[in-house]
């Protein structure tokens, strides 16, 4: 498989790498990645992403000021990255084949070629190893993409999924130069004051349930606007309401113009990527997510503890 898809690659002329909405380090380090490579090779390359603004705290990564928030006109090959269903790439249908690079379990196998392995601890690390099987040299651009991406999705390698293959790709990506120090400050010490102030906002108005078990806020558009705060600088919200001692499942609802975004985080109890499924979305056993169309907060809450058993 692993093969077969740098095979396509090849045989491609002009590439478009996408991520999904609202995109996280993994989905825009993965697609970055192999930005520079097929460069290389002679390819036309569209590095897309429809979400706007594009969270700024990437903007260290290689090729960061490529990424463009719309298909180009013509591709006779698309490769989405980190990117459990075909929806979240937020673009339309299209007739050129696909190849999925990803880890979700949830993952719809939407792709002409699925290289899908949900034991990787991030899309990231597939690529890795679509490069290590067809003898692609890593050099410093690739291999700082592909380790943040690593990093974010194991939480600077705290999270549940690391183990010693994520250590394996980490040192493999140090070798070829990516800086680990220079990533981690790019990504932990550049925060706005708005982002601080909307984290404020979450905490003032949390509300524990289920003997603390259950902690759960409510973002809504107006917090944003009055903290001058992007609807990327509340990714990190949910993983610390989850850090409370007493909590098992964090759920943060995230208000959109039609409904709301749902974040899912849990500890040990509670595999959310079950909830998330249950309501047409998807995502990993501690960190999933899912979009209601509607605004009755009560009712998403509701139907949320309904599916989780503590
Ligand atoms: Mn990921």
């Amino acid at each position: 498989m692993y093969k077969q898809t740098w095979r396509l690659i090849t045989e491609s002329q002009h590439i478009v790498l996408i991520s999904h909405i609202n995109p996280d380090g993994d989905a825009l380090g993965s697609s970055l990645a192999l930005y520079p490579l097929l460069k290389d090779m002679g390819k036309t390359v569209s590095i897309v992403n429809v979400t706007t603004p594009l969270p700024i705290r990437y903007d260290f990564l290689p090729n960061f000021t490529k990424i463009k928030q719309s298909m180009p006109l013509k591709c006779d090959l698309i490769i989405s990255f980190d990117c459990g269903s075909y929806d979240r790439l937020g673009i339309k249908k299209h007739h050129c084949p696909l190849i999925n690079i990803d880890h979700h379990k949830t993952n719809t196998n939407y792709g002409d070629i699925n290289l899908i392995d949900s034991t990787k601890a991030s899309a990231s690390s597939v690529v890795l190893k679509l490069l290590e099987q067809n003898d692609i040299a890593l050099r410093r651009d690739v291999a700082t993409c592909i380790y943040t991406a690593l990093a974010e999705d194991t939480g600077f390698f705290s999270f549940e999924n690391v183990n010693a293959t994520v250590f394996e790709d980490a040192a493999k990506l140090i070798a070829a130069k990516a800086n680990p120090g220079f990533i981690a400050q790019q990504l932990k010490e550049r925060n706005s004051l708005a982002k601080i102030r909307l984290t404020g906002i979450v905490i003032n108005q949390l509300e524990l349930i289920n003997d603390a078990k259950i902690a759960y806020a409510i973002l809504t558009l107006e917090d944003f606007k009055k903290s001058g705060a992007l609807r990327s600088d509340s990714d990190e919200c949910v993983d610390l309401i989850r850090s409370i001692v007493t909590v098992e499942l964090a759920i943060l609802l995230i208000e959109e113009s039609d409904g709301y975004k749902i974040s899912l985080r849990s500890k040990a109890q509670i595999d959310v990527s079950d909830i998330a499924l249950a309501y047409g979305g998807g995502g990993h056993k501690r960190a999933a997510g899912f979009t209601a169309k509607t605004k009755e907060t009560n009712t998403i809450i509701q139907n949320i503890l309904n599916e989780a058993t503590i």
